[in-house]
């Protein structure tokens, strides 16, 4: 089903609430690695009002193992299907086509690559037979080397570059334009400086023509500017940045908590 068909509101910015089916994500690692808690995650989202339900089950922190594809799917699986059973609208957060696959016979309605199509050949041709939208998030490398490949002249040029080849990867491959959406990919080949220079230019990759997605949650560099190392620490500068972001008119964000993000939305939403 297309991204147009998905019912998404189309007057505010969207809220992506993370649901990471893992023992070692940054943010919540552990606290929704079973699905029983993971459920009662989600659905605690759907009370609170969220769009989409991204749900992972291999950790992208720089530096990660990763996990067996079937040890992915036996993480999300169970979790996606009760949470599309439920009504939300699930995004299934993988690298891998046969995850992706599974996740869209499960339920799931639109595929997360955070590898943009780089981690697996079959990604694009898989989603294009698939008809779904397609999250293509700009990264370099994998998760044990991106840290070393965060060096640019300008990256808001560069991203947008880069961005640019995926896409045309994407539509050669069949994904059609109205199911592409784009995410700058914050924290990912990225030092703080370069997640900030390219948030206070997103038009410039909004000006490609799809919709954006920006993923900074309690992210690192909100730490670094906050000073706080602990990711919880984090909430009160990812809900400003949000409201921000929605002030701006961004078509979505990736958060870990869902009302205080729609609060934040609601009140941007009287700038309007
Ligand atoms: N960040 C993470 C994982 N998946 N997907 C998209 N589209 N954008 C992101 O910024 C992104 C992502 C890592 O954060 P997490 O461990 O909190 O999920």
């Amino acid at each position: 089903m297309s991204l147009s068909k998905l019912s998404l509101p189309s007057n505010r910015t969207i809220v992506m609430g993370i649901i990471n089916v893992t023992p070692d994500s940054f943010a919540d690692g552990g606290r929704y690695d079973t699905a029983v808690t993971a459920i009662e995650r989600g659905l605690e989202m759907i009370a609170e009002g969220v769009d989409i339900i991204d749900v992972g089950g291999e950790s992208t922190r720089p530096g990660a193992d990763r996990v067996s594809p079937q040890e992915e799917e036996n993480r999300v699986i169970p979790v996606i299907q009760a949470l599309a059973a439920a009504g939300a609208i699930v995004s299934i957060d993988t690298k891998r086509s046969m995850v992706a696959s599974a996740a869209i016979q499960a339920g799931a309605k639109i595929v997360n690559d955070v590898s943009a199509g780089l981690s697996d050949s079959q990604m694009l041709s898989t989603v294009a037979s698939l008809g779904c939208p397609y999250i293509a998030m700009h990264t370099r490398g994998n998760s044990k080397e991106m840290n070393s490949l965060a060096t640019y002249q300008d990256v808001v040029a560069e991203v947008i570059s880069e961005l640019s080849a995926r896409i045309a990867d994407a539509l050669a491959a069949g994904i059609t334009k109205d199911n592409i959406v784009l995410d700058p990919g914050l924290g990912f080949a990225k030092e703080p400086e370069h997640n900030w220079a390219l948030l206070r230019n997103l038009d410039a990759l909004e000006a490609l023509g799809y919709p954006v997605l920006v993923g900074a949650s309690r992210k690192r560099f909100l730490g670094t500017l906050v000073g706080s190392d602990n990711p919880e620490d984090r909430e009160a500068a990812t809900i400003a940045l949000t409201g921000l972001l929605a002030r701006g008119g961004t078509w979505g964000v990736r958060v870990h908590s869902v009302k205080p993000h729609r609060d934040a939305i609601a009140v941007a939403g009287k700038f309007a």
